[in-house]
């Protein structure tokens, strides 16, 4: 839930979601590193926190605080990064960390092996969400692994969003807002697409909050939104 302070402090909150082993911790410890390490629109305030097994698979949560660089005369804008524990039987968990969530970055494990699991994470995830997605909350889609071999590839994913009635035609007001996929690789060592599928996740919630109320906004009164 954006919340807005009287000192003109902003409060977003944004979600990780995906199957087990997908790469949501790494991705969170990746943006944490690169953010502190070089100039970005956004750095890491205090530590990552993270709660997770002996394994490394995540017990309960991560959560990150990253403060916009940008917009300092109008105020700052905080980002409360979480990821949710992706083994199948977190799954009431992942329903409390997901409350008061503003967009979510899904990220799939792109081996060809794991295709049906994830699209039970994201059925799950439309589940809690009941219809929000894309038209209050806007989602990303991370093509988590793509370093590996024997990957899916953007088209076969685009199908399972058609699927999940989760894809705008081009006459639909909702087009503008169709996730985009990015093909990712999380590792710190070859990262691809981390910062940039963070930063349009970031970017399109805010413009839900001003232009659009909370909601997807429609309409050609956002010229400068690319401002953000
Ligand atoms: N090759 C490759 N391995 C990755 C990538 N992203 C993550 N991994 C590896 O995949 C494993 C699981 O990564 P995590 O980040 O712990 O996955 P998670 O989604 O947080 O998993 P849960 O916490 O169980 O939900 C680790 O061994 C990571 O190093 C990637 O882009 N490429
Ligand atoms: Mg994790």
């Amino acid at each position: 839930m954006v919340r807005f302070t009287a000192d003109h402090k902003v409060y977003i909150k944004i979600l990780y979601w995906g199957m087990a082993n997908s790469g949501k911790t790494t991705t969170v410890d990746t943006l944490y590193r690169l953010t502190k390490e070089n100039e970005k629109d956004i750095a890491p305030t205090g530590n990552l926190t993270k709660i997770s097994m002996a394994s490394g698979s995540t017990l309960y949560f991560d959560r990150g605080i990253f403060m916009s660089t940008k917009q300092k005369s109008r105020g700052k804008v905080f980002y409360h990064v979480y990821t949710v524990a992706g083994q199948r039987r977190f799954s009431p968990l992942r329903k409390k960390i997901f409350k008061g969530t503003d967009g979510v970055i899904f990220t799939v494990d792109s081996q060809t092996h794991f295709f049906e699991d994830n699209i039970e994470s994201l059925k799950e995830l439309k589940n809690i969400t009941r219809g929000k997605l894309i038209k209050e909350i806007p989602i990303i889609i991370m093509l988590n692994k793509q370093d590996l071999t024997e990957v899916i590839g953007e088209e076969d994913f685009k199908q399972v969003l058609k699927d999940e009635k989760l894809w705008f035609e081009p006459e639909d007001k909702l087009y503008r807002w169709n996730p985009i996929i990015y093909p990712t690789c999380a590792l710190y060592e070859k990262r691809s697409n981390v910062y940039r599928s963070f930063s349009e996740c970031a970017r399109r919630t805010g413009l839900y909050q001003i232009y659009g109320d909370g909601e997807a906004p429609i309409g050609d009164n956002i010229k400068d939104f690319r401002e953000f």
